[in-house]
């Protein structure tokens, strides 16, 4: 029963207790009792169910399902994210796009749906799609339009929609004119046909891409317009690759090979590398390729530094999902947007009335190797830090914890850097890893070591959303490996595995490498809590892991933070700053 008092405490409502009760001592869903009590359920408002779980500063809608972010773009003083969603529910259905604006991409004001099926052309679903900006400041939204249910996942087209009124900074109207769709497959896969981007300018054309595949191929078709209307197939894929699958939302940019700032979408000069993202359906996550753009042929082709395949580089190692970059011209910067999906089960999110959030706005910009990009939470998160709590020099020894009190750490934002004397104590890294799936082997070692498995160097990190005694906590952790021939490699982990008690969530152990150079004995890690999402960034950015975690003990005032190590080698905090983030405005 102690449980029981703990979990209701500070509970919202009975409700909201007796559903968390139910599954720690059943460790069954939510749906059980819904199932039994489905009156009262219906009853009750979204509002007043289970919102345990929905997050403070992380954007999400006020309740249903919610999937990409689309076209997001500047205009007039605001910005502007569209998104996949579903008005009718909290499972994917009915997509429409939602629409808010904002004057700083952290608070947001919510609009009307944006583009809804009215037409012959999007009748059946008004899919993902890209934002372009033309001439004369006038914004294009170009998307996927639905206009048959079969073949499945339906007959896909592409249309354009132009704002109804060009001096409502809210661009609250769109009209999707009468000559759409303005792109149709002819020799394409109609059902995987889909997600157009961002159109660039050169050589007298805008360009932009689809994504497709054909068997396993996944394929991003290029197309040229003079005027934005009639649309011509260029001869050759701008990218394709075997044995992958399906290319969802492509994305594909330059970036400056110097500095941090970004580039509009058409720039060309000499400092200027592209980067090409695709979403893969058979895997589900994003992954890049750095690269160059051969104007004379009109494709993009990687540099041999970057794995083109499975085991490619990611934006993120965790639940991350159809990003969307879009270039920013007041602070010059390049923006990603990433969906983060539930690891909830269906009925759970039926539940709670909602599923998805959209993570935190990044910037973007080449790692000075210039084989990799870096990622940054956008500097406006910053103006929702509110108390802060500083550390310096704490020695942690093998199995030691260390806890940080003084946060609100169910909202929080942590940014700590961790040092050591020496490197001799790394575990040797097992060559048999070497027949684990490549794909996936960060994350496999990350399950098969985990933090329980004491090492040398590390497992060392934050214990984050932890419950008194740790019948529950998230650990984001690294460990040092030494190679034969003396090399280290360093891998970084966001492990779901012991995040709650119930038993029904997905709880992978996430893992990603970091290629860093060690001699300074240091890395750094920060990582952004919120109540259901855990948002990693080590080493300035250079592997990222996301992860959605549901703690049925560790909620609210119940929950704890801390760091850990439980490798032989003395783990020093040179510097923790650690800020509750205030609750932001959101829709
Ligand atoms: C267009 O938007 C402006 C600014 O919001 C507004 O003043 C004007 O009335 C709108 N025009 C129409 C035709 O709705
Ligand atoms: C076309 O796409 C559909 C939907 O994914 C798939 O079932 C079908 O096998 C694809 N056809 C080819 C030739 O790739
Ligand atoms: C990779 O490409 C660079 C030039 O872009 C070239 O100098 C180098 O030899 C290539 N390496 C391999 C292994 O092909
Ligand atoms: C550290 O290792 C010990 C021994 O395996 C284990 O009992 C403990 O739970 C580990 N600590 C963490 C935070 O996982
Ligand atoms: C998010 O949910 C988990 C658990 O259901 C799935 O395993 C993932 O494939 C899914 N991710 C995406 C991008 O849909």
């Amino acid at each position: 029963m102690m449980r029981f008092f703990d979990t209701c405490l500070w509970s919202l409502t009975l409700l909201t207790c007796l559903l968390s009760t139910l599954n720690i001592f059943h460790g069954r869903g939510v749906m059980a009792f819904h199932d039994i009590h489905h009156k009262l359920y219906e009853t009750n408002s979204v509002e007043n169910v289970k919102q345990v779980y929905r997050t403070g500063y992380h954007f999400q809608p006020k309740k249903n399902w919610m999937n990409d972010p689309n076209a997001p773009m500047y205009y007039k003083g605001f910005y502007h994210l569209f998104y996949q969603y579903n008005p009718k529910g909290a499972v994917w259905g009915n997509i429409v796009w939602g629409h808010s604006v904002s004057k700083d991409l952290i608070n947001w004001i919510p609009l009307e749906p944006a583009i809804v099926p009215s037409k012959p052309f999007d009748r059946y679903g008004c899919w993902s799609g890209s934002a372009t900006i033309l001439p004369g400041d006038k914004p294009v939204i170009v998307y996927t339009g639905i206009i048959n249910e079969k073949p499945e996942p339906g007959h896909q087209v592409q249309n354009y929609a132009i704002p109804a009124n060009y001096s409502d900074p809210y661009l609250q109207k769109w009209i999707k004119p009468d000559n759409n769709p303005i792109i149709k497959p002819i020799h394409e896969n109609v059902s995987s046909f889909r997600d157009p981007t961002t159109a660039w300018f050169n050589n007298g054309h805008w360009k932009l891409i689809v994504g497709s595949k054909s068997d396993l191929r996944g394929i991003a078709y290029l197309y040229r317009s003079r005027d934005f209307i009639k649309w011509t197939k260029a001869k050759h894929p701008f990218h394709t690759k075997n044995d992958i699958g399906m290319w969802e939302c492509p994305d594909f940019y330059p970036i400056s090979s110097q500095g941090t700032n970004g580039l509009d979408t058409s720039t060309l000069g000499n400092d200027v590398k592209y980067v090409f993202k695709a979403s893969l359906d058979l895997t589900r996550f994003d992954y890049y390729t750095i690269g160059r753009y051969n104007l004379v042929k009109d494709i993009y082709v990687p540099d041999n530094t970057s794995v083109d395949g499975w085991a490619g580089l990611r934006y993120d190692y965790g639940n991350f999902y159809a990003s969307k970059t879009f270039f920013d011209p007041i602070k010059k910067r390049r923006i990603l947007w990433g969906w983060a999906n539930e690891s909830s089960t269906r009925s759970e999110d039926i539940a709670k009335g909602w599923s998805g959030i959209q993570l935190i706005p990044r910037k973007v910009w080449l790692d000075h190797s210039g084989h990799s990009l870096l990622q940054w939470p956008i500097m406006e998160l910053e103006s929702l830090r509110g108390q802060k709590k500083q550390l310096n020099n704490v020695k942690i020894k093998k199995g030691g914890t260390f806890e940080v009190k003084g946060i609100n750490v169910v909202q929080a934002d942590i940014d700590v850097t961790f040092t050591f004397l020496s490197l001799d104590k790394a575990e040797l890294y097992d060559e048999k890893w070497k027949d684990l799936p490549s794909e996936n082997l960060a994350k496999s070692i990350c399950g098969i070591r985990g933090t329980t498995v004491q090492g040398g160097l590390g497992p060392f990190g934050l214990l984050a959303l932890a419950s008194s005694k740790l019948e529950e906590y998230t650990p984001v952790f690294f460990r040092v490996f030494k190679k034969a021939g003396g090399k280290h490699k360093v891998l970084f982990c966001s492990d779901a595995t012991p995040s709650s008690l119930n038993k029904n969530e997905y709880k992978p152990s996430f893992g990603g490498f970091v290629d860093v150079d060690l001699r300074e004995k240091k890395l750094s890690l920060r990582s952004l809590i919120d109540h259901s999402v855990i948002e990693s960034f080590a080493e300035g950015g250079k592997t990222v892991i996301s992860s959605r975690v549901y703690p049925t003990l560790a909620i609210n005032e119940n929950a704890h933070l801390h760091l850990f190590n439980n490798g032989s080698e003395i783990i020093t905090i040179e510097r923790l700053n650690a800020w509750s983030i205030k609750t932001a405005h959101i829709n």
